[in-house]
């Protein structure tokens, strides 16, 4: 049988290797730039893709993720916005919780809703505290989601927030800045969360140079997810790849 994801995350985190996911956000890809997308990721070691975004507005949710399954062994990760974003097809789901923000709906309201289809979906479930950070532009997350995101300088409130969502059983932390942040989240917080949390912790958003990704696992950063600059330059799929893996992984 094959081992989870999460055990295979955890498994990951305790030795110390770096994980990178390439984000696919199914309005923005056609069936060609998915190919170069999957051929790109296979050859460079991709660990994931994460599938989904604030708003999706195309149906071609699950024929994007057939394509993925059919084409290469890259376990694929939904990233939902909502509950409509649901595919059977997909490995495993990121059961998101909006921990940062005070909006019912996103803390557990939509979970409430759509829990039964869920459940019957047979993907893999991974309790996520997710806590969208200032990334110093409006980004849909931000405006779809109707809530504040944590100030970039707030480290504390970050790591309150984690410890909290961990506590409260979360097995996974997504901080993110937001698809397209004009600044990613610093290393000082990256470093200030990881120190406190036993989950992997991912981060995301704004990362648009292989430099960044380095000092974001450096940081502490367990999983590193890329979308927007490499919908601009698939060439960075690689350089990303290389440099999340260039880690020194601990002996
Ligand atoms: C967004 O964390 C992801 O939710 C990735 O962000 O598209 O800016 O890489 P980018």
């Amino acid at each position: 049988m094959r081992v989870s994801i999460y055990t295979e995350l955890e498994a990951r985190k305790k030795k110390g290797q770096k994980s990178f996911a390439v984000l696919i956000d199914p309005d923005k890809v056609n069936p060609a730039l998915l190919d170069e997308i999957i051929d790109r990721s296979v050859a460079a070691h991709v660990d994931y893709f994460l599938v989904g975004g604030s708003l999706v507005i195309s149906n071609h949710l699950d024929a994007c993720i057939q394509q993925l399954k059919q084409n290469c062994n890259i376990p694929v990760l939904l990233f939902p916005g909502g509950p409509s974003q649901v595919s059977k097809y997909a490995d495993a789901l990121l059961y998101l919780s909006l921990i940062s923000g005070r909006n019912p709906e996103l803390l557990i309201g939509q979970h409430v809703v759509s829990a039964p289809f869920v459940k019957q979906s047979g993907l893999e479930i991974m309790p996520t505290g997710y806590i969208v950070i200032d990334g110093g532009a409006p980004t849909t997350v931000s405006y779809i989601s109707n809530a504040a995101p944590i100030p970039a300088d707030k480290n504390d409130i970050a790591m309150c927030t984690a410890m909290a969502g961990e506590m409260l059983g979360m097995k996974l932390i997504y901080m993110d800045a937001g698809s397209g942040a004009k600044r990613p989240i610093s290393e000082s917080m990256i470093k200030t969360v990881a120190d406190q949390i036993a989950a992997p912790l991912i981060i995301g958003g704004g990362i648009t140079n292989p430099e960044n990704a380095y000092l974001n696992c450096k940081a502490g950063a367990n999983v590193i997810v890329v979308g927007n600059a490499i919908e601009k330059d698939v060439s960075l799929i690689k350089q990303m790849s290389d440099a999340v893996h260039s880690v020194p992984v601990k002996v």
